[in-house]
């Protein structure tokens, strides 16, 4: 008798637990070009991007430019990011977090859950279908969403085989480090071309600086950008923001 009332109650607390997720989709479906701005002080291609890392005081910043979501990166030893961070992020915010982070295991997809991310990364080119297939299932048990990651479009043809249903375009070759915009356009046109453009929501990511590239990014039609470097990088990001035209 007991046992049934407590795992009533147990029922209730799980169900709340998956409810705390914040949706990125949501703001990806406004009309407006959604802003994810990424929380990064280093990373392999540039090395040390901010060496006055102050966290809090670039999340506060995104936030009164009206960014749509925070990424922040948790990979300690190539991006000198932490869980921690992206823990105390939470504290500060109601944003969706994005966790960007290198998922190989799904381990890493319930541990994203329990640092308090809403969304997780997954690198379509690191990850076999089956891989992937599972992570997004595990995703959708605990109800984060996920950005799958394509740069190429045998990765882009991968990954919509799957239930996917943000993609994200890195404009960055993982391989090399090179940056072309031009990776969304061609890939974005490949979506059209294949009737999957409007069942996904699109994100351009990496190398975005000016607001030529925004210009550039808008005609595609995409429904959000992913900006790092440029924000990390700028005296005042939020006038950078809107210099951007963000
Ligand atoms: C941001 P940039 O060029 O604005 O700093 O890029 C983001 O796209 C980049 O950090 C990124 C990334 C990744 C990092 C995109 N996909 C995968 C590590 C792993």
């Amino acid at each position: 008798m007991i046992l049934d009332k407590i795992v009533e109650h147990k029922k209730k607390e799980v169900k709340e637990l998956k409810a705390k997720r914040r949706s990125l989709k949501e703001k990806l479906a406004s009309d407006k070009i959604s802003l994810l701005a990424e929380i990064k002080k280093a990373s392999p291609s540039k090395g040390l991007i901010q060496p006055n890392f102050k966290p809090d005081v670039q999340l506060k910043a995104y936030e009164k430019a009206g960014a749509a979501g925070i990424s922040v990166l948790t990979d300690q030893k190539f991006f000198q990011g932490s869980s921690q961070i992206l823990k105390q992020m939470r504290k500060l915010t109601e944003l969706p977090i994005l966790r960007k982070e290198f998922i190989i295991d799904p381990l890493q997809v319930y541990e994203s859950f329990f640092i308090g991310a809403d969304v997780v990364l997954l690198i379509a080119a690191i990850l076999t279908d089956q891989e992937l297939n599972k992570f997004l299932d595990i995703c959708r048990e605990l109800k984060l969403e996920a950005i799958v990651e394509v740069h190429s479009l045998a990765d882009l043809k991968r990954v919509l085989k799957t239930e996917a249903e943000i993609i994200g375009i890195n404009n960055r070759d993982l391989n090399d480090f090179s940056v072309q915009l031009k990776t969304t356009a061609e890939l974005a046109a490949e979506l059209e071309k294949l009737g999957e453009r409007d069942n996904h929501y699109l994100i351009a990511e990496s190398g975005i600086k000016t607001k030529e590239d925004l210009d550039f990014l808008k005609e595609i039609g995409v429904d959000g950008v992913l900006i790092g470097e440029t924000l990390m990088r700028a005296e005042s990001p939020a006038a950078k923001i809107k210099e951007l035209g963000l």
